[in-house]
């Protein structure tokens, strides 16, 4: 195997995080595009769970957690704070922004209150951007593609919010070379395909 393999999804938040980090590390892999409803049968053995991101090293080993995944690239040990708020990102966030974006998987949900619990924690994370020193970049990278996703539900409403702070960090970041890079298209890998490295030196 000439690079390790990431099996990965385009617009999948933890694949995203995963994947700005390869390309901050200037790290190669071969890149698998995944469609989650057709999983390919390797990606399967090597980790039943069958989440994306998954990174399989030259030595066999499997790392299938995207956080994970972002500590290999980046050799990246995090802080206490730098935990806080992934903590708060992967659990308390991201729970409320299921719920309110797709309250139809939920039962009895009302996705208004999902919207004003997810807002608490991005009211917290606006003050935290606003105060010195900035976050770290990795922490960054692993924060902003759930924003994203939680903000493109309803752009017209986000961006009114007393949240300037988080604007001005969201724009930069989806602006950035370095998104555009990891948002690059590629279409469905399947068994056989020649292979695609990433991030293009
Ligand atoms: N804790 C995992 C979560 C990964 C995850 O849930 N990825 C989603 C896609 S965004 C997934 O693969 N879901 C499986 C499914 O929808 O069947 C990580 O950080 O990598």
């Amino acid at each position: 195997m000439a690079f390790p393999i990431l099996y990965s999804f385009r617009r999948c938040p933890y694949a995203m995080r995963a994947r700005m980090s390869i390309v901050r590390a200037q790290f190669q892999v071969e890149l698998r595009e995944v469609i989650l409803r057709d999983r390919p049968e390797h990606m399967m053995e090597i980790s039943p769970k069958g989440t994306v991101p998954v990174l399989l090293l030259a030595d066999g080993t499997v790392i299938e957690e995207s956080l994970e995944i972002m500590q290999h690239v980046l050799d990246w040990t995090l802080s206490e704070e730098e935990q806080h708020w992934v903590s708060r990102n992967d659990d308390e966030f991201k729970f409320h922004l299921d719920r309110y974006k797709y309250p139809n998987r939920y039962e009895d949900i009302d996705e208004v209150e999902h919207r004003t619990a997810a807002s608490l924690y991005l009211m917290d994370l606006d003050e935290r951007l606003a105060s010195e020193p900035g976050i770290s970049e990795a922490l960054s990278d692993a924060l902003f593609p759930f924003v994203r996703q939680f903000a493109n539900h309803d752009r017209d409403w986000f961006d009114v919010q007393l949240w300037s702070h988080v604007l001005e960090w969201l724009a930069k970041n989806l602006e950035s070379e370095a998104f555009k890079v990891c948002m690059k298209k590629h279409k469905q890998w399947v068994a056989g395909d020649t292979a695609t490295t990433f991030a293009p030196s």
